[in-house]
């Protein structure tokens, strides 16, 4: 990983693992299942294997006792639920892998995987949102004295389904897997947000010591959660490179994401916020469902965690019961994607609030503003047992009234509803924590005066080599050009937890000032060069924090939605590169805008995979990009000296709650219409339909 990335990533410069060609690779094709539920009866191989080419055909039995990675260790689940690498007896989903062809090219992979035949009993099979599935994991929240029947004031409900989710990288899944004979060493390339992680739970499946895996994670074309644990087919590689003693390679298609990697997302959020008549948040009840798929990825659990402790968000409220269960589906895995639970804990929360707001007849901001927690209250303790460490909630929401021009805003609205146009103004404000536990960096001095800097947490497109280049160099006083930043490889960078959950810039980069500082002080004392000094930074959760406003009109012919405004107030802590901040905002949220106005994962009700390619799911494209004007506040997090907090994943997490605000505002006139994420034109114009003929906006 070198400075100045962006040049060389656009001019096509950039080194990923589909790059990599090995001479003399096998390649792999998987024969995947057509049944989300079924019993494997049979493989037969005989025919693929009469193909020239064709190395070997592994199915469940050639696997069996191959050690898996688990689930985060913090959180067991209630039943044990392995990763399968080849399927057997069962398969679980639609797309799981059922046998691994390996051939002298890709071609003969593919041709004789069609050749391989699988003969299967099915059985019942489900997807989605099946209340009676088996309970993998849950959680409960109480705090507080639930008001009485008689207290006045409104009762807000809303039952919302968050669809399942592809992080769409742009880059698919790819593997490749070298055995070194002299060394005795497997090197292996994939991208990855978690090198170390990924490097041991590889040497313990193939029963090799740590250092005889050489993990590399070059440049990875967007990861977002999807590249944060081993895929089973990422493992197999593996195994059968060091079984066949060679070098295997494979390269997902896009199909293959849709089939069988990691999706996110997938929850119905049932909740009710009781306000009093002054605008009080009194109670708020919430039940949280989400999706598990066949098997269970490392962080698998953790969105429902993440959106049952965030859900009051910056808000006081005085009684919380929020459970939330996790439930196993005959669907591909899902796991975390960008915001992790955090967007589905602002959905619910912020849709609450407006629909309080409108039973009210008070202003969604102002009933805002009488709960928000006050900046003097931090660090604050949330009746869900977090501590915010820092944050200015009110400020931001002023600011974001005064950028936006809210009151100008409500009077425009008006005027255009009395010339028959749906016109809504959307807010949302939200909670991103972040910089959680800890991350390493080992800094060199050289004897040429060049500094060689090595982290452990890799960059996956956020740029954060270049950010740490820079606390290096204004650290250490040498020019930028002087520093190198090495990451993604665990044979030239410490150990480390990893990219994900935003915690890259709070303590990934301190432990980078922590390692530059005590080499200045080692330096001061006259050490001679060269000088290695490693740290590792510690830390509790930051919270970054924001609000989100949204202007969005809706044809009256089409139902077709279109953003006009959306703008924005963040507030990540200190800023370290402002121009990387910016870009992850912006990147963020063409996936929040894609999360609230288009796509969606859809399986039937027998798990079978409707939408298997881009032709199915959209993705938003630069024309569906609204402009987004960005502000920001400043307030430092006191738990890391660069006063740093996250930023990775806030446009998903306040953009599509304040879309889906301004939706429900934009059709408000008809009364309180049900919605639901993806906000497409159909689903807009059929809700217009309910208008009797006298009704305007
Ligand atoms: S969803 Mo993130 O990469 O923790």
């Amino acid at each position: 990983m070198s400075m100045h990335d962006d040049e060389r990533l656009i001019r096509g410069l950039g080194f990923y693992v589909q790059d990599a060609a090995p001479t003399d690779a096998l390649h792999v094709a998987f024969v995947r299942s057509d049944h989300a539920h079924a019993k494997v009866l049979g493989v037969d191989a005989t025919e693929a294997l009469g193909l020239a080419g064709v190395v070997a055909v592994w199915q469940a039995s050639d696997v069996a006792g191959v050690p898996t990675p688990g689930v985060n260790p913090l959180w067991p689940p209630a039943e044990a639920v392995p990763m399968p690498l080849l399927a057997g007896p069962c398969v679980d989903h639609v797309g799981q892998a059922v046998a691994m062809v390996l051939a002298r090219d890709a071609k003969t992979a593919q041709d004789a995987a069609a050749l391989v035949l699988i003969s299967c009993e099915p059985l019942p099979a489900w997807a989605d949102n099946k209340p009676d599935a088996p309970l993998t994991h849950q959680v409960s929240h109480a705090h507080g004295q639930a008001p009485g029947p008689a207290t006045p004031g409104v009762v807000a409900r809303a039952d919302l389904t968050v669809p399942r989710l592809l992080a769409m990288a742009m880059e698919p899944r790819a593997c490749v897997a070298q055995w070194q004979g002299d060394s005795q060493r497997l090197t292996v390339w994939l991208g990855s947000q978690t090198p170390a992680r990924a490097q041991a739970d590889i040497a313990r499946a193939l029963g090799l010591a740590l250092n005889q895996v050489h993990l590399i994670s070059p440049d990875v074309g967007g990861a977002f959660g999807s590249k944060a644990s081993l895929s089973p087919e990422d493992i197999l590689v593996a195994l059968a490179a060091h079984r066949l003693r060679t070098t295997v390679q494979w390269k997902a298609s896009r199909s293959e994401e849709f089939l069988s990697g990691q999706h996110g997302r997938a929850a119905r959020l049932q909740g009710q916020l009781a306000v009093d008549a002054q605008g009080q948040m009194l109670s708020l009840q919430a039940q949280l469902h989400y999706t598990l798929g066949a098997w269970l990825p490392y962080s698998a659990l953790v969105p429902m965690r993440n959106a049952a402790r965030i859900l009051p968000g910056p808000y006081q409220v005085q009684h919380c019961d929020i459970s939330g269960q996790s439930r196993r589906t005959h669907t591909a895995p899902v796991g975390i994607y960008r915001g992790a639970g955090r967007p589905e804990a602002a959905l619910l929360m912020e849709t609450l609030i407006d629909k309080a707001a409108r039973q009210l007849g008070l202003d969604p901001v102002q009933l805002r503003l009488r709960n928000l927690i006050d900046a003097s209250a931090m660090p604050y303790r949330t009746p869900t047992g977090e501590t915010l460490d820092s944050g200015d909630f009110p400020q931001l929401l002023t600011l974001a009234c005064e950028r936006f021009g809210y009151g100008h805003e409500r009077s425009l609205q008006q005027q255009r509803r009395a010339q028959g146009e749906w016109v809504g103004l959307g807010v949302a404000m939200y909670v991103e924590p972040c910089g959680q536990g800890w991350e390493s960096a080992r800094v060199t001095w050289g004897v040429d005066g060049r500094i060689t800097l090595a982290s452990g947490s890799p960059d996956q497109g956020q740029g954060h080599a270049v950010t740490f280049g820079h606390i290096a160099a204004s650290t250490l006083g040498v020019p930028l050009a002087q520093v190198q930043v090495l990451m993604g490889d665990t044979d030239l960078c410490p150990p480390g937890t990893g990219a994900l959950a935003s915690r890259s810039s709070a303590i990934g980069g301190s432990a980078v000032l922590q390692a530059c500082q005590d080499l200045l002080a080692q330096r001061a004392q006259g050490q001679p060069l060269p000088l290695t000094v490693e740290a590792r930074f510690d830390s509790q959760e930051a919270w970054a924090s924001g609000c989100v406003m949204v202007r969005m009109s809706v044809d009256a012919a089409t139902g077709q939605p279109r953003i006009e405004r959306l703008l924005w107030v963040d507030d990540a802590g200190l800023s370290l590169q402002p121009d990387l901040v910016r870009d992850q905002l912006i990147g963020g949220a063409a996936q929040g805008i894609g999360q609230a106005l288009m796509e969606q994962v859809v399986y039937d009700g027998e798990g079978q995979l409707l939408t298997g390619s881009l032709m199915d799911y959209a993705v938003p494209r630069a024309d569906d990009m609204p402009p987004i004007e960005l502000h920001s506040l400043h307030t430092p997090s006191p738990l890391n000296p660069l006063g740093a907090k996250g930023v990775g994943e806030a446009g998903c997490i306040g953009v599509p709650a304040a879309i889906m605000n301004a939706a429900r505002d934009a059709l408000s006139p008809l009364g309180e219409v049900d919605l639901q994420l993806p906000l497409r034109a159909e689903q807009l114009w059929f809700a217009l339909q309910a208008a009797t003929p006298g009704d305007t906006p």
